[in-house]
């Protein structure tokens, strides 16, 4: 007897594909997409939405931005990798580049956001040691509750979120671990002189958009200073331009000692994230004693010069400082009784969901990705609203009334 094979679409193929061969370490909204376009992508059968993710902020410049593509294209013709074995005819202009854009001494060129973060840690222990005076393998730092910083070991182990760091003991010690948003609580962690350095998101990104009260930035600038202790921050994902100036921190005026990047560093074309300081802190470590492979690759520095060229020359915080308010303005209109709480900065957003008879944050976005606007939930909840940076006012009204008409479709 012939088996009909029933016609199974090729979204369904493609996610029965990764669901038999691929490790089950995430649980996607069930579209597959396969181009992307600016503010849009396309799902394997055509269908177009605009993405309110951006990749968690990795494509602040819009999916496959053409300068980006082709500096991308013209660099992978010529050299993509030589290792810091030996020199390369890129990396020194990309420095002096990159150093001179965000007023710092040096840079250390890494890969993954995570790699930026460990780099940073390890900075701040060795400057501890080196500069500061804290006794041989005693260094603290100090983190804030409801962080983020990646998925090894070391950046679990400052995690207060039990899925995150659960099951993966045992974890790194020397870690202290405060509220945000708390002064005071800084204050008394800085008196102790082990501590090294504080690390911390400018504005907290998977804990769900959260903003810290005007002058916090300021505060923990005087009391990293005060103490003699790095101020680090963590700009992997509230950096470039997202939240409506080139650095969360710029709201401020504020200079972290340590600067972490990623992310849209690169526009997401390829992994590229940089950890920038000055002189006394950075040659700190000596030849041989940090790397990777691939960090500072020929590719890496064409694609992030163009990355951040784009960011400045299309005038993208500007953009994210406008648009965020009027996002935030119309999302605050809608007349539903299920958005609890709207909050963000620039294009940089959350709402939280008033969980009510079984609709969760998760069908909201089933819901918004059946009307063309892709989201996901974070701490089941929270929706992230983030779209790329270049969306122009028609397409954020657009994408208002897609929310507007999902979240009262449900009353
Ligand atoms: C996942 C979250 C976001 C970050 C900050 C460092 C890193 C990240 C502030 C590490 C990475 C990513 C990781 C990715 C999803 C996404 C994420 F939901 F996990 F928490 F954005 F909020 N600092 N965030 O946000 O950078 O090593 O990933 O390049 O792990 O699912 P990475």
């Amino acid at each position: 007897m012939s088996m009909v094979k029933e016609q199974i679409s090729r979204s369904q193929q493609m996610m029965g594909l990764e669901d038999k061969y691929g490790a089950h370490n995430y649980h996607p909204i069930p579209v597959v997409i396969g181009r992307g376009e600016g503010v849009f992508v396309w799902d394997a059968e055509g269908k177009r939405y605009y993405d309110f993710l951006s990749a968690y902020s990795a494509v602040n410049q819009g999916h496959c931005h053409p300068k980006i593509i082709s500096a991308l294209v013209q660099q992978a013709q010529k050299i993509t990798l030589t290792s810091r074995a030996f020199y390369n005819t890129e990396l020194g202009e990309y420095e002096k580049f990159i150093t001179s854009f965000f007023g710092y001494d040096k840079v250390l060129p890494m890969n993954t956001g995570v790699e930026a973060v460990e780099t940073a840690v390890k900075l701040s222990r060795r400057w501890g040691y080196s500069v500061k005076g804290i006794p041989d393998g005693q260094a603290k730092i100090v983190w804030v509750e409801n962080n983020f910083h990646g998925r090894t070991i070391s950046s679990i182990s400052a995690s207060t979120d039990p899925s995150s760091y659960g099951g993966f003991g045992p974890l790194v010690p020397g870690y202290v671990i405060i509220p945000f948003n708390d002064l005071t609580a800084l204050e008394n962690a800085l008196k102790d002189p082990h501590v090294a350095a504080f690390i911390f998101e400018p504005v907290q990104g998977e804990a769900g958009v959260i903003v810290p009260d005007t002058g916090y930035l300021e505060g923990v600038r005087e009391m990293c200073s005060k103490h003699n202790v790095l101020m680090v921050a963590d700009e992997v994902q509230s950096g470039l331009c997202r939240t409506g100036r080139m650095l969360a921190c710029d709201h401020e005026n504020v200079r972290p000692d340590i600067l972490v990047l990623g992310k849209a560093l690169s526009g997401g074309v390829l992994p590229v994230s940089a950890v920038l300081a000055d002189d006394a802190i950075m040659l700190t470590i000596k030849p041989g004693e940090h790397g990777s492979t691939y960090g500072g690759n020929p590719l890496a520095c064409h694609v992030a010069m163009a990355a951040l060229t784009v960011l400045q020359e299309e005038k993208m915080a500007e953009n994210s400082e406008r648009l965020g308010q009027i996002l935030r303005r119309e999302l605050n209109a809608i007349p539903s009784k299920r958005i609890k709480l709207v909050r963000g900065k620039g294009l940089f957003n959350a709402i939280v969901i008033e969980p009510q008879n079984g609709i969760t944050a998760w069908e909201v976005c089933l819901k918004m990705a059946e009307l063309g606007l892709l989201a996901k939930p974070t701490h089941g909840d929270i929706i992230r609203f983030a779209p790329p940076l270049c969306i122009t006012e028609e397409q954020l009204f657009e994408c208002i009334a897609i929310i507007r008409e999902a979240l009262l479709s449900f009353d």
